[in-house]
């Protein structure tokens, strides 16, 4: 995994977020539920990008262009995440799906692979807003052993190759840790490809 803690310094943290107010007002964060059970996630999701990430009880996990709630398309991924993946993912085609997640002060994510998309040698690169998530990484294997690694707001992740199809997850955010969000807690901004390009 190619870490790059601080990639965005606060002022960069400032206008990142400032774009994200505009795509949650326009795409508001719903609750997903698991495939099967209905049981919600802790975590809090909305999408910007021509496809986003949703899961529920009836359709399970899938990449779909609107947003499940209101019907409309998703809004565009802003300009300076898709600078960010220019400048660090090493992909030449640029990203079709940005997953926001939100993490309020218990939320978290179970340790799991990413797997729904079509493409996996292009990247994931990930952006962290707000509070310290407490992150754990393993390997391709779920009894494979996991490091964990302290995100903190302005710090960008790549996973790729070998790492792409690692799992990991969200064991805990560590409220009080940044006052970059005023209501606390954390978002974070998921940036991948789903389908391979022709
Ligand atoms: C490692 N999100 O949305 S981002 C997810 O902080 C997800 O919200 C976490 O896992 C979050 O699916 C972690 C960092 C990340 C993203 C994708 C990965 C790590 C990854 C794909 C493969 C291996
Ligand atoms: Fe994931």
């Amino acid at each position: 995994m190619n870490y790059f803690p601080q990639a965005l310094d606060r002022a960069a943290q400032m206008a990142l977020l400032a774009a994200l107010r505009r795509v949650v007002a326009q795409a508001p964060l719903f609750t997903p539920t698991m495939p099967r059970s209905g049981n919600p996630l802790s975590v809090r999701m909305t999408n910007c990008g021509p496809l986003g990430w949703v899961t529920d009880k009836e359709r399970g996990y899938r990449y779909q262009a609107t947003h499940p709630e209101t019907g409309k398309p998703w809004p565009p991924i802003p300009p300076m995440l898709l600078d960010v993946w220019g400048a660090v993912a090493g992909y030449p085609f640029p990203p079709q799906a940005c997953l926001v997640n939100y993490y309020a002060g218990d939320a978290k994510m179970g340790l799991h692979q990413d797997k729904d998309e079509e493409d996996f040698s292009a990247p994931v690169l990930s952006v962290s807003l707000g509070d310290t998530g407490v992150f754990r990484v393993g390997g391709r294997s779920r009894q494979d052993p996991t490091k964990k690694i302290e995100l903190k707001s302005g710090d960008v992740v790549v996973l790729g190759g070998e790492d792409r199809l690692a799992y990991h997850g969200i064991d805990r955010i560590l409220g009080g840790t940044s006052d970059l969000l005023a209501e606390g807690g954390r978002f974070n901004l998921t940036l991948r490809r789903v389908t391979t390009p022709n």
